[in-house]
């Protein structure tokens, strides 16, 4: 199996002691438009391969830090969703009560849900740093689904116990949001930023960032790619023009502070990329946050 960066191969029982893990969550089935985001994390590793790990601007070195790649979560054809889901939970409490922080390559958004369910019963309270072009803040989506793709950020309010005031939507402009979903987000109290905000005083977004975790014990850190723009990232499942640069998104990475529990990077559908940069960008996205866990460990 290719591994993200030639990181050596870890099973999920043997990674105490590591400084972080990537791991793949190859489920895309709570996806109801483009689909295709389970081929992403094999799609990011083999797109890794041609970067060394080094950050010239940083002089960080991911390569030298102890990281292993954990494969991928395996969910057979003829899984419940349900089951899948607690897969996908049972698997990151385990991560969580190693105390090792991590990457998880999606899949679709929905999978945050039940990885923040199951590290949130070894963490305490959450700040979530949530980068998308959607609120995922509708209560149905599809009509009868409860939890998908756009439903997600409001099951982890309602389920995981995370206060909404800890929350910062950050690069929202989101054409396919409905009112009432806006309107819903913001009565909660969630921190909603939109793309062009970001744009006009980035320095002053990432205070705020700051403000907002300020009371919380650990971070959290979910990245729906949709949230660059598409002329960077087309390979997504729900493109969104007008969004973020790769540097923007970079400086947001490099300006959270606070003790980062996990990232996680979904959405990405290589079907639908052109050439390969999504999966390119998302192998320097990934390098970004390792840099940023290996930072914290110091
Ligand atoms: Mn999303």
């Amino acid at each position: 199996m290719v591994t993200f960066l030639n990181f050596p191969r870890v099973r999920l029982d043997e990674i105490r002691g590591l400084q972080a893990i990537i791991i793949g969550v190859p489920f895309d089935r709570l996806c109801f438009s483009r689909k295709g985001s389970k081929k992403a994390p094999d799609a990011i590793r083999r797109a890794s391969l041609i970067y060394s790990g080094w950050i010239p601007d940083l002089d960080i070195d991911v390569c030298e830090g102890s990281i292993g790649d954990a494969g991928n979560l395996k969910f057979a054809f003829f899984f419940s969703i349900n089951r899948c889901l607690s897969l996908i939970e049972d698997a990151f409490m385990r991560i969580s009560s190693e105390g090792v922080p991590f990457v998880a390559m999606g899949g679709d958004h929905s999978i945050s849900f039940p990885i923040i369910r199951g590290i949130s019963k070894n963490v305490g309270s959450l700040g979530i740093l949530w980068l998308d072009a959607h609120l995922d803040f509708m209560k149905e989506y599809p009509r009868g689904f409860r939890l998908s793709y756009a439903t997600v950020l409001r099951n982890i309010i309602e389920k995981c116990n995370v206060n909404p005031r800890n929350i910062a939507v950050i690069g929202f402009r989101g054409y396919s949001t409905v009112p009432n979903e806006y309107r819903d987000a913001r009565k909660l109290g969630l921190n909603v930023i939109s793309s062009d905000v970001v744009k006009k005083d980035i320095r002053m977004i990432i205070r705020k960032i700051t403000e907002i975790f300020e009371d919380t014990d650990v971070v959290y850190v979910s990245l729906d790619v949709d949230v660059i723009d598409p002329a960077w990232a087309p390979g997504v499942s729900n493109p969104e023009p007008a969004g973020l640069s790769p540097t923007e998104l970079i400086t947001l990475i490099r300006g959270i502070r606070g003790d980062v529990v996990g990232f996680d990077l979904v959405e990405v559908t290589p079907t639908y990329d052109s050439n390969g940069i999504t999966c390119s960008l998302c192998s320097i996205f990934i390098i970004e946050m390792l840099a940023r866990i290996l930072q914290t460990d110091k």
